[in-house]
């Protein structure tokens, strides 16, 4: 691995969390795999060589009980949602050069290996542990199969996990007031032996990782937090059946109850094979395209190849709920093991739906497949995933949010700009190139787009990677409307071809920079653009290229949504939540709008939400905050906005001037009582054109139900906030 900027000479993968083979996929869950298939296609359209890759999580106690519950055996039930995850990414254009399953040979001995590895480097020991353990059952209960007291917040904990309270990954013993899960009875604590793997050892060298460590800075600032507590060694395997046997299986001088001796009946903890897959399914990749097209040693292990002998760039994209299993526990085992340590990790944020949870149970979600068929294409989803927030803040995905932003951005700034443009170059001219090259200003500007793309990309930024080409569209459209060039085909035709042959070359560059956000609407629009190949295989040098192909009739490349959609859809989604809690009875009246009560849940990275989002880890400096140029404002005049329900256009007197200023709080405020309201303002905010009102700061409210911040003494307007 280097920290030289992206591309570089070293083989890259990118990798995204193992969704758990235990329920359906709805679009929160899409985020992550968005995110790493943005990412990805952006690495290689900046020239790096790039494995992207993932896989199933088969193992653990929610496939476990919920195999259970179903009376299929854990394979049968894990296999089936595994096969239905592979058929699904696909369709979200969401493309993995291998996408294997953690029960496969190949991660079985992969895993075993590691482990043995880890073994042999004297990072394993063995230890008693109190292990809880149903008595009426006659059974040994880890992880999800019991639950009880968080032993650090008093929460209500899973075995593994504080999923309600401080989200502290849970080792076995360490849960209060044990329960059985599967059948309420009470457990007790049992001894056992197990194996633990040294991770305490590590902390100096996860400490310096974590100073190298790239990505979004949640992944850095949440684990320092854990090492400077002090980290505990890890326990590796569990009493289980269902798992992947611990390596050797010899006896140890440990005898269990019955006479049985430790390995006989343990598997290797979830969490232990679970990430090895990111390994086990790049060796796969290679084994298939063959090691001279990527060689997966050379990515993972440090010294296997000369030519990269600090190995590849691993970059992992995750959900912020696993950053303790990435970046504390997955880069110890690596370290012991002689293996390449993570570049990066890229710790999303949760998505929520209308600014709840999704619930499963509750059928309170956008299924994956419903969203397709329903007719909408994929990658205005994807576009609204990667680019609706930061990538570690949550994202709240709403029809209407959904259709403001395809209407808004999707059409109204890219689809609009490719269209004019090459409509009219198509109308008017036969072929391209139509003049001699691009000119200075939009070469410079296209460039400019590039420069902005690569930025982001090195900041780990999928908004940034969309922010590139929206930027670029917005540009287009202002070039094309000041040339005018429909004036000047007759006045000027040298000139009118010249803005064209400019409008063409930007398109040409949309379609290369917009690819890896919307792979199939870029590879529609390399068609029309009548250039050769696909655009999957370009890199930026394309971009800066110009046009060479001959425009073909060109079609709108994004479907505006209507409102009646919205209200439809809407009124569908109420419907099915009244329906699934008339049906559930009592059973989904103790639920939570949370849903973390669900084990089906248990793959569902977005449930495990409260109503109130954590604070953030991501401190910011006194500096930062009075960049914030925030003032009191005072509402003089607020009227709604033809065409948008949500919008209102305010004029809001800031002291020094009165501004116009855009706040979606239409359907939660009367416009009459606004008037004379003191108001907190970002004036600073950067000026957004919305429903083509140009709007000039930014009002500051409080939840979902735009809770306006105000003052209670007598600060006027323009006073600064400090
Ligand atoms: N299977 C799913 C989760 O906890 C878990 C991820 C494994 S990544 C190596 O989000
Ligand atoms: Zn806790």
């Amino acid at each position: 691995m280097s920290h030289d900027d992206f591309p570089t000479d070293d083989p890259a993968v990118v990798t995204c969390g193992l969704p758990y083979a235990n329920g359906d996929l709805h679009i929160g869950h899409l985020r992550t795999y968005v995110g790493g298939d943005v990412y990805r296609r952006a690495l290689e359209r900046l020239g790096q060589e790039t494995a992207f890759v993932s896989g199933s999580d088969m193992h653990g106690t929610p496939v476990a009980v919920n195999a259970e519950q179903e009376g299929v055996s854990p394979e049968q039930f894990a296999l089936d949602w595994h096969e239905q995850y592979a058929a699904t990414f696909p369709k979200f254009n969401v493309e993995f050069d291998n996408y294997g399953h953690t029960h496969d040979e190949t991660n079985t001995a992969v895993t075993q290996q590691l482990v043995s590895d880890l073994e042999d480097a004297g990072h394993v020991y063995e230890k008693e542990i109190m292990v809880a353990y149903d008595p009426i059952d006659d059974q040994f209960l880890p992880d999800r199969y019991v639950e009880g007291t968080c032993p650090y917040c008093g929460a209500h904990a899973r075995g593994d996990e504080c999923d309600e309270g401080c989200q502290r990954h849970l080792e076995p013993g360490e849960v209060e007031d044990p329960e059985s899960t599967i059948t309420g009875n009470p457990a007790e604590y049992r001894e056992r032996t197990h194996k633990f793997f040294e991770v305490s050892e590590f902390s100096a060298y996860l400490s310096d990782f974590l100073d190298r460590l790239e990505g979004t800075s949640n992944a850095r600032n949440q684990p320092r937090e854990w090492i400077e507590q002090g980290l505990q060694d890890w326990c590796i395997t569990r009493d289980m059946d269902w798992g992947i046997d611990y390596p050797g299986g010899e006896a140890t001088e440990s005898p269990q109850e019955g006479g049985e001796t430790a390995e006989q009946d343990l598997v290797l903890y979830v969490w232990v094979d679970a990430p090895i897959e990111y390994i086990s399914s790049t060796k796969q990749y290679s084994e298939r395209v063959g090691a001279e097209a990527f060689d997966w040693e050379a990515a993972w292990k440090e010294g296997a190849s000369d030519a990269h002998p600090e190995g590849g760039e691993i970059v992992h994209v995750i959900g912020r709920d696993i950053i303790q299993h990435h970046t504390i526990f997955w880069p110890a085992m690596l370290e012991a093991t002689g293996h390449t340590e993570p570049r990066a990790v890229m710790a999303s944020g949760f998505v929520t739906l209308g600014g709840k949870g999704f619930s499963t149970s509750r059928d309170r979600a956008v299924w994956a497949d419903e969203y397709l068929d329903e007719g909408f294409h994929p990658d205005p989803l994807r576009y609204y995933l990667a680019t609706n927030g930061g990538f570690q803040q949550d994202v709240d995905f709403s029809w209407e949010k959904f259709r403001d932003r395809v209407n808004t951005e999707l059409v109204g700034t890219v689809g609009n700009f490719l269209y004019r443009s090459l409509l009219f170059a198509h109308r008017n001219y036969d072929d391209a190139p139509i003049a001699d090259g691009t000119s200075d200003e939009v070469d410079a500007r296209i460039e400019e787009a590039i420069e902005a793309f690569a930025a982001a990309v090195n900041d780990y930024s999928v908004r940034a990677v969309g922010g590139a080409v929206t930027d670029l569209a917005r540009f287009g459209n202002e070039y094309i409307q000041r040339s005018e060039p429909w004036k000047l085909v007759d006045d000027d035709p040298a000139e009118a071809a010249q803005v064209i042959h400019d409008c063409v070359a930007i398109a040409k560059a949309i379609a290369v920079l917009f690819e890896p956000i919307a792979p199939e609407k870029a590879e529609r629009l390399w068609d029309q653009l009548g250039e050769d190949g696909s655009v999957h295989e370009t890199t930026v040098e394309a971009a800066r290229e110009g046009p060479a192909g001959d425009l073909a009739e060109p079609t709108e490349l994004f479907e505006q949504i209507e409102d009646e959609r919205v209200e439809a859809l809407n009124e569908k989604l109420e419907a099915r939540v009244a329906e699934a809690a008339d049906g559930d009875g009592e059973e989904s009246g103790e639920e939570d709008e949370t849903d973390t009560s669900d084990e089906s849940d248990d793959t569902d990275d977005t449930s495990d939400m409260t109503d109130i989002e954590p604070l953030s880890d991501d401190r910011i400096g006194f500096d930062d905050f009075q960049e914030l140029d925030i003032r009191i404002g005072r509402i003089e005049e607020a009227e709604g906005i033809e065409g948008a329900d949500d919008l209102l256009k305010l004029r809001v007197d800031l002291g020094a001037e009165t501004r116009t200023i855009v706040a979606g709080l239409k359907q939660l405020h009367d416009v009459e009582d606004l008037p004379e309201t003191k108001v907190v303002v970002l004036a600073n905010m950067e000026k957004a054109e919305l429903f083509g009102v140009e709007s000039n700061g930014m009002v500051l409210a409080a939840g979902e139900d735009a809770d306006l911040l105000t003052t209670y003494e007598d600060a006027g307007p323009g006073t600064k906030v400090k």
